[in-house]
């Protein structure tokens, strides 16, 4: 069942660069309502839970470490067609494939470091969503 929302982070390298105001501007201005927001930092066991898909490639330990290191922003964002369209704003993994005018072109500096998360799927938008917000902090 396809559904309006989805979850993103602003990575602790974008958010120690001071994309934080930025990053957010993109996503309202790409017609994306912010449902729930919080600035915190997941330890390196929730790192490692978050991204846990990914346990058995070679960069886990190098993304947990990175994911883990610094503060992070969470949120929820509602819109029609919310996963497929954030994934074209925020543009491909490596931000040396990203297109113009995305989140990742303007503000990622590498496959690994690369400023922002999204949902790649609406049961995973709903579980990641879960991860980080209580049912009362989505509104
Ligand atoms: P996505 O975030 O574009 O969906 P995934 O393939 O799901 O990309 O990878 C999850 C995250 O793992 C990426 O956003 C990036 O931070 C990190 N990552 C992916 N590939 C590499 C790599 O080759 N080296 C280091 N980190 C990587």
């Amino acid at each position: 069942m396809a559904t309006n929302r989805t979850f993103t982070m602003i990575k602790p390298d974008a958010v120690a660069n001071g994309h934080i105001g930025n990053i957010l501007a993109m996503i309202t201005n790409g017609g994306f309502k912010i449902v729930s927001l919080k600035l915190t930092q997941l330890t390196v066991a929730d790192a490692q839970a978050f991204y846990a898909v990914h346990a058995a490639r070679p960069f886990y330990g190098e993304l947990v470490e990175f994911m883990s290191r610094g503060p992070i922003v969470a949120a929820i964002l509602e819109k029609e067609n919310a996963v497929e369209d954030f994934r074209t704003l925020i543009g491909a993994t490596n931000p040396a494939e990203a297109a113009e005018g995305t989140i990742r072109k303007a503000y990622a500096t590498s496959i690994g470091e690369n400023a922002v998360h999204g949902s790649d799927s609406d049961e995973n938008a709903a579980i990641e969503s879960a991860f980080h917000f209580a049912g009362r902090e989505q509104f």
